[in-house]
């Protein structure tokens, strides 16, 4: 929105032109995300206090979690306005790259609402079931992926990289849309199954987020793009505003969710940063690097599913309890330790990631 002005200024003002650079807006991008966080955050923790808005805690949990009854939840619905408020502010609302991650977004941000609102409002445990959420989830990431395949306009918007090898692209045809849609809702998935213990999704988030933004400026940038070797799409660069925001409100979330938390993010928050990731890394072509970052979130869910899997098979549990974080804290890691250890991992994966660019 500000683009469109600054440019309308810029016809009077010459100065107004900085704001065209990509870089400055995502700079801003960030920190408007940040005030906003800083702002309503405390207000918004005093109401869903107010209102009893409070987590219930599973008896079967780890009793270091029994204290936490009763945190405010849905803080998630924060860093949504956050992000949604500054990248319409500072993004170019022309690109349809903008309008597919911020709708994404906000679409599995709807479904986890409502699983929250249900659980809490309603006090009903079940929340939405797990069938009605598969079912949006699928529709929503099959309607956007089938949405990108047939306007895509050059064929290295559906093309697969493979990273590390310069010359290897993969040609997906319609697969693309089953990959998108695997890797919108596994991450969706991945991420609240991550969000168990304070800041332990919010900051691989911020730092996956982040750097999926760089992938994002480069592809974006024809220069860069030819010098690093990777395909040029042609107006991914503006997603780096998106990132931006991303990175900013989620930081100023995690202000808040900081060990010992005073807010949880809820489903509202996890379905649609897991989303938002994972429609990211279809936008700039980078689902294998996506993989490789979000080792943490990977490790998660394939602990879930060996957990699940080996007691229906044998009757054995592999873990002390799943996902991995509970078998730490069971093991008698404080939580602060594992949560800082998950940060840990997920800077060296991202920076293996980053590598990407670079190696190949
Ligand atoms: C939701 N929700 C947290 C909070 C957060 C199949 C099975 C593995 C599913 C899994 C599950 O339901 N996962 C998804 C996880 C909950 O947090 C809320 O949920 C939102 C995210 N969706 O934002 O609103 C609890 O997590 C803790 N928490 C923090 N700090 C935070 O910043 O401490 C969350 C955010 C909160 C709080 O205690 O109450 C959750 O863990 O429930 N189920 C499980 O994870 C359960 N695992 C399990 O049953 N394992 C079995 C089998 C089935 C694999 C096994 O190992 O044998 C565990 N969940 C809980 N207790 N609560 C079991 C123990």
């Amino acid at each position: 929105m500000l683009l469109y002005l600054a440019k309308i200024l810029t016809e009077y003002e010459s100065a107004f032109r900085v704001f065209q650079y990509l870089t400055l807006r995502a700079i801003l991008g960030v920190l408007t995300a940040l005030v906003i966080s800083f702002v309503v955050g405390p207000a918004m923790i005093r109401r869903l206090n107010q209102h009893k808005i409070g987590q219930s805690v599973r008896e079967l949990g780890p009793q270091s979690h029994f204290s936490k009854a009763g945190t405010p939840t849905m803080g998630g619905a924060l860093i949504l306005v956050a992000i949604s408020i500054s990248t319409l502010l500072w993004a170019d609302l022309t690109s349809r790259y903008v309008w597919v991650v911020l709708l994404v977004t906000l679409a599995f941000g709807v479904i986890g609402f409502i699983d929250d609102y249900k659980k809490l409002m309603l006090q009903n445990s079940e929340g939405l079931s797990a069938r009605a959420k598969l079912t949006w989830q699928s529709l929503i990431s099959i309607g956007a992926a089938v949405f990108l395949f047939t306007t895509a306009q050059i064929p290295a918007e559906t093309e697969l990289i493979v990273p590390f090898f310069k010359n290897v692209v993969i040609q997906l045809g319609w697969f693309f849309v089953v990959l998108s849609y695997f890797v919108i809702v596994g991450t969706s998935n991945a991420v609240n199954l991550t969000d168990g213990l304070d800041g332990l999704a919010i900051l691989p988030t911020v730092m996956v987020g982040g750097a999926l933004g760089v992938f994002a400026y480069a592809s974006g940038h024809s220069n860069f793009a030819s010098y690093l070797g990777i395909p040029h799409l042609p107006g991914a660069g503006e997603l780096v505003v998106f990132c931006g925001a991303l990175v900013g409100a989620g930081l100023g979330f995690l202000w808040f969710n900081a060990y010992p938390a005073q807010v949880f993010m809820g489903d509202v928050g996890a379905l649609a940063l897991g989303a938002a990731l994972g429609i990211l890394a279809v936008l700039v072509r980078q689902e294998i690097v996506l993989l490789i970052m979000g080792g943490v979130f990977v490790m998660e869910t394939v602990s879930v599913i060996v957990q699940v899997i080996s007691f229906k098979l044998t009757g054995k549990r592999v873990f002390r309890m799943a996902p991995i974080h509970h078998h730490f804290e069971l093991k008698g890691w404080p939580e602060p330790r594992v949560i800082v250890r998950f940060w840990i991992i997920t800077v060296i994966l991202v920076l293996f990631g980053l590598s990407t660019l670079k190696l190949r």
